[in-house]
């Protein structure tokens, strides 16, 4: 393995070759990857890494011991939580992922002539790479760039492509899209799409989203564009559902946070103590997670405790739901412009392009 210091950059990382050949750079106060791209001839460093965020440690412990408990949804996604949620996806209740792969699948040509070919594909929320995999063909683009908070993740994923796609340039970055997104100079400036599908703008709040489609719209030359999944205003029903599956496997996606927790804290959540609960507010148009102590229950970590009451919460999610016109509105008012949308029959689901 070899490794190399990076020079000047707000947090130290350092560059190494992993067993695949991918390059990685680790973050030297946790050692967890940040950022990988794949082997080029033309080796250069990538010169970006994350800012130094806020101590996990601290965010988890403010938020557990705020009045309203809470956690974020980033953490939700440790490689079980990854896989959990790839899971979710494939569920009959939860219809998001299966509609926007319908509507990619049936305006795809559309999209492509719509967003243009060639430029820089920019995948936020990467995961499995799948989603922007299967828009290689009508968006061909140049350069493909997958940003994710699981960076661990995202290398399995990268090593794929590459051997699919070996004269595509590809980069894989590890960043908290809570953050201001950091790219570095190894994105190429021209004629950017950032693509962020499966409505995870739906988990930020309202402000947030139009603070991040905001600082993505200032990160694009006149040529670029945005093309995102977003899902729509529905019954209640439908939506509970889609949080509350029969099987479980959102409330296993939902417990698997205290494992985490535990992890970066030292905690001592036991997830027999905790029950997955979900629901759809429509005053405030959100599906909101949290876990619900099943008994009194003293939690402890390094410096510190809290006991939860019976019944009391931990918010651990929320995941907005749009009306199309209001979405199209938030666009256009951060600057997007010749805003086209495709939906299904049902007017369930939205994925928008909108040219900067
Ligand atoms: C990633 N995000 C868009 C999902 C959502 O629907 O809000 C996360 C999720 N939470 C529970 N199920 C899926």
């Amino acid at each position: 393995m070899t490794s190399k210091q990076l020079q000047g950059g707000p947090i130290a990382a350092r560059l190494e070759r992993d067993d695949g050949g991918a390059l990685t750079t680790r973050r030297r106060d946790t050692g967890a990857p940040a950022a990988i791209r794949s082997p080029e001839p033309h080796e250069r460093e990538v010169s970006c890494a994350p800012p130094q965020a806020v101590d996990a440690r601290d965010e988890l412990r403010a938020g557990l011991t705020a009045p309203a408990a809470f956690v974020s949804s980033k953490y939700f996604y440790d490689p079980l939580g990854s896989r959990l949620f790839d899971a979710i996806t494939r569920l009959p209740e939860y219809y998001l992922t299966r509609i926007e792969t319908g509507i990619f699948a049936r305006h795809g040509h559309d999209i492509g002539r719509t967003a243009g070919r060639g430029g820089t594909l920019i995948d936020l929320g990467a995961g499995n790479c799948e989603k922007a995999q299967r828009l290689f063909g009508v968006l061909q683009p140049q350069q493909y760039v997958a940003v994710d908070i699981s960076a661990e993740y995202l290398r399995d994923a990268l090593k794929g492509l590459r051997f699919l796609y070996p004269s595509m340039d590809m980069l894989a970055l590890g960043q908290d899209l809570a953050k201001p997104l950091l790219l570095p100079d190894a994105v190429r400036r021209g004629k950017r799409l950032f693509f962020y599908p499966g409505s995870s703008i739906g988990n930020f709040t309202p402000e947030q989203a139009e603070d991040f489609l905001r600082g993505l719209h200032g990160q694009c030359s006149e040529d670029g564009g945005l093309l995102i999944g977003v899902d729509l205003v529905k019954d209640k029903p439908v939506l509970d559902a889609a949080y509350d599956d029969a099987l479980g496997v959102t409330a296993a996606f939902n417990l698997n946070l205290l494992n985490q927790v535990n992890v970066i804290l030292g905690s001592s959540f036991d997830v027999n103590d905790w029950q997955h609960r979900a629901f759809f507010d429509p005053r405030l148009s959100r599906v909101e997670m949290h876990l619900q102590a099943r008994r009194t229950v003293r939690v402890t970590w390094p410096g510190g405790a809290r006991t939860f009451e019976a019944g009391e919460r931990i918010h651990t999610e929320n995941s907005y739901k749009y009306r199309l016109a209001d979405f199209e509105a938030m666009l256009s008012r951060v600057g997007y412009s010749a805003v086209t949308a495709w939906t299904d029959e049902r007017q369930w689901y939205a994925v928008l392009h909108a040219r900067a």
